[in-house]
């Protein structure tokens, strides 16, 4: 009995720290060509990505995890949704946006990130 208390104890605050207390590390880039994000173990590498307004970008994902999870990309704000092939590349062309920041994510908002556009 008490094993699985403490089974489930882990089980919780590993849930916990998953969604409330795990910040993907925040890189950021600044380029209007040649961004690659890498995806893989529930985050996307860079996660923050400085673009300019006005220009169109294309992004290049780079998917190394099999999970379902990491199949899908979208940015919400310009209508864009992309599937991502396992282990393999795939461009994805912003249009030109005006500054602000739009966030894109997995189907699932597992996978965040986000575009900063100035
Ligand atoms: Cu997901």
């Amino acid at each position: 009995m008490m094993m699985i208390n403490i089974a489930g104890l882990v089980l919780i605050s590993l849930i916990i720290w998953w969604f409330w207390l795990y910040k993907p590390k925040e890189v950021e880039v600044s380029s209007t060509n040649d961004i690659k994000i890498v995806v893989n173990n529930g985050v996307y590498q860079p996660a923050r990505i400085k673009i300019k307004a006005g220009q169109q970008t294309v992004i290049q994902f780079i998917r190394k995890d099999s999970s379902p999870c990491a199949s899908m990309v979208l940015f919400p704000d310009v209508e864009i949704t992309q599937e991502l092939p396992f282990n393999g590349n795939k461009s994805v062309l912003l249009p030109p946006m005006k500054s602000g920041e739009y966030p894109f994510h997995c189907q699932m908002q597992m996978y965040k990130g986000i575009l900063i556009v100035e």
